[in-house]
């Protein structure tokens, strides 16, 4: 009898832990401001500002019916601008209070392979893809130079 109370004790606190994972994940906001596409070549380079709130999150993904390819990239030390010395990235952490903001010249979203050429003032449609948020869908229009 004793031991089967000592077991329950076990199980409860297993799920309360578990609970405490769980819990404060699903009530995140995100929120996007400012998307836009810069053209480099035949690179499109995707920027805007995330924000989050009431916990983390990972955006692991995106993808667009305009290019056969779409990923996550870093430009390496200070591109100013530019889009040479890229590297691709797996994740962009996104955490409350700190606005993740991808540009050209840092952490950014690039399609490549276009289906068609982009063209000033084109609105290119994405899914931005969040581990715990899931897809969240975004309009970037693109800018002239
Ligand atoms: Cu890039």
């Amino acid at each position: 009898m004793l031991k089967n109370i000592t077991m329950l004790k076990r199980i409860l606190i297993g799920v309360g832990l578990a609970m405490m994972f769980v819990g404060p994940a699903a009530a995140a906001k995100i929120n996007v401001t400012d998307p836009k596409i810069e053209m480099h070549g035949q690179v499109a380079s995707v920027e805007m500002v995330i924000n989050i709130e009431g916990g983390s999150d990972k955006l692991y993904a995106v993808k667009s019916k305009a290019a056969k390819k779409a990923m996550l990239g870093a430009a390496k030390g200070d591109a100013a601008g530019g889009h040479g010395g890229m590297g691709a990235a797996t994740v962009f952490m996104v955490m409350p209070g700190k606005p993740l903001v991808l540009e050209a010249g840092g952490k950014h979203l690039m399609l490549r392979h276009l289906k068609k050429e982009l063209k000033p003032g084109d609105t290119v449609k994405l899914t931005l893809f969040f581990e715990k948020s899931g897809p969240v869908k975004v309009k970037a229009k693109v800018s002239g130079h």
